[in-house]
């Protein structure tokens, strides 16, 4: 019986996937690094610097620790910018409805992200009192498909996992959830999972208040 809802952040409540995919880019670009869409789509619900030494596999040159520190630094502040312009209006279609039909029965719900930004993405879609919990790339080591994340979810909410239910776009965040003995809807990019419990092409597709009668 599922008790709360884990939710993703970038790419299942807000569209901050394409901001990550144009900050690594403005990176990458300046660096003559390749970096395309396909490439981006391994970043998912990678922690920051997992997801540059993705990006540096590409590179024709190695980099020290201090250069690498100084890219991700560089990318992060070009990602900043960005999110600094989002608004409740970029929160993805379908997502309210959900959280609202969830919290009126009285399912417990939290957010589950790798990102460091969460507090400020939280802030600026109007969103930082909503959640009963929120677990974050600032609060763990392991990032995705680690199930760190969405286990510290659960204890904050008081729960186990068994009774956990996690959204993710990646399929890194589906593997952890199942690894963490959660069940998992894929939406998205993790649409097609197949390990995922539950798939749905995006919120406003899924019956999530049916998965959790
Ligand atoms: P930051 P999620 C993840 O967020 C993103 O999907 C991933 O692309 C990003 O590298 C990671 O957060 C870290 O983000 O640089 O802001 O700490 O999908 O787990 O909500
Ligand atoms: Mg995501």
């Amino acid at each position: 019986m599922i008790q709360a809802v884990i939710f993703d952040l970038d790419g299942v409540l807000v569209t901050t996937d394409d901001c990550h995919y144009r900050a690594w880019k403005r990176m990458a670009d300046e660096e003559h690094i390749p970096f395309d869409r396909s490439i981006n789509e391994r970043l998912r619900g990678v922690s920051r610097m997992d997801s540059l030494a993705i990006i540096l596999e590409k590179a024709t040159k190695p980099y020290t620790e201090a250069e690498k520190a100084g890219m991700a630094a560089r990318k992060n502040a070009y990602y900043v910018d960005l999110i600094g312009l989002l608004t409740p209006k970029d929160i993805l279609p379908g997502a309210m409805d959900i959280v609202n039909a969830l919290k009126a029965r009285g399912i417990r719900i939290a957010i589950g992200s790798s990102s460091r930004n969460t507090p400020i993405i939280l802030q600026r879609i109007g969103l930082d009192k909503t959640f009963d919990a929120v677990a974050d790339g600032n609060q763990i080591t392991h990032s995705k498909p680690d199930p760190e994340v969405f286990l510290l979810a659960a204890r904050l909410l008081g729960c186990e996992p068994a009774e956990c239910l996690v959204v993710e776009d990646a399929d890194a965040g589906i593997e952890a959830a199942l690894r963490g003995g959660m069940k998992a809807l894929g939406v998205g990019s993790a649409s097609k999972n197949p390990l995922a419990t539950y798939r749905a092409e995006n919120l406003a597709a899924a019956n999530l208040a049916e998965i959790v009668q």
